[in-house]
């Protein structure tokens, strides 16, 4: 069934708790995507800076560099997928998103979970020394030697400090992920003009609390950003095809269902 590895279910419109974004504030959307994002960020900002400086030794480098390519492709996979299910939970708690049609929903998350992933890895990545929490400490590029795809880490690393340049709060992050998620320009849509109208309130939303910090200039860049998150999602499925050719047992067999469901 699709949509299944999500748990999502079809809209009802019989149920009572489902109220429209329409006819809640703005401060209530706002402050609503505010808490789906922080009960669903998987790491909370405390957390993070506690294990800041916990980098991968020398040794544990050298394991992850000798590790075959399916291997390490699996362990990424994995690590990826929970991730993502963690977008699945915050895309849920988004106001109006469980109202969409199941296909929509689906759609969205197929084209914009990677994308929030790529978001939400900012928040840990220190720009210090360019290393991202991976697998249980502070991770460099060469530790993905293995992948093969050292365009594809570049360009993700390059995405994270550009992003940490920003020196966006947790709030920003949260509704900057929303508006990524509820994009109406997204392909196999089936009611556009719902996904429009949930998404006229995100943005509403976005520029509420950009104009209460006094940092309205940073709307401009957050839809620049968009458009890296594009070309660097188009990257990883190009890579995910040459992967599958190469391995297509691995794939099949080792990857988890939800990573298969929403990239394969
Ligand atoms: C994103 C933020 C999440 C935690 C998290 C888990 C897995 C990380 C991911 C973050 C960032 C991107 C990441 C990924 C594992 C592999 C992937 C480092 C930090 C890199 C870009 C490799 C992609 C390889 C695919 C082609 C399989 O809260």
């Amino acid at each position: 069934m699709p949509g299944g590895e999500m748990g999502l279910r079809p809209y009802d419109p019989e149920d009572p708790f489902c109220s429209y974004p329409t006819s809640l504030h703005i401060e209530e959307l706002c402050a609503s995507i505010v808490r789906s994002h922080r009960e669903t960020c998987q790491f909370r900002p405390e957390e993070l800076q506690a294990l800041k400086w916990k980098v991968f030794t020398r040794e544990e480098v050298h394991a992850y560099q000798s590790k075959t390519v399916d291997e390490m492709w699996q362990l990424c996979a994995v690590r990826l997928t929970d991730a993502v299910q963690y977008v699945v939970e915050f895309a849920k708690r988004i106001p109006g998103f469980r109202q969409l049609c199941q296909n929509d929903q689906i759609a969205l998350l197929k084209s914009g979970s990677m994308e929030v992933v790529l978001v939400r890895m900012s928040r840990i990545f220190n720009t210090e020394n360019s290393t991202v929490f991976f697998d249980g400490k502070f991770a460099g590029t060469e530790v993905f030697k293995s992948l093969i795809c050292a365009d594809l880490i570049a360009a993700v690393f390059d995405f994270a400090h550009s992003m940490c340049a920003l020196r966006l709060s947790e709030q920003q992050v949260a509704l900057f992920s929303a508006l990524v998620l509820i994009n109406a320009d997204r392909p196999c849509l089936e009611e556009r003009g719902r996904v429009q109208r949930v998404r006229k309130d995100v943005e509403l939303a976005l520029s509420h609390i950009l104009h209460r910090d006094n940092q309205q200039s940073l709307q401009s860049k957050l839809y620049e950003k968009m458009a890296d998150l594009r070309s660097l999602c188009a990257l990883h499925m190009e890579k995910l095809r040459w992967f599958r050719q190469l391995y297509p047992l691995t794939m099949h067999s080792l990857f988890p269902p939800l990573y298969k469901e929403l990239f394969g």
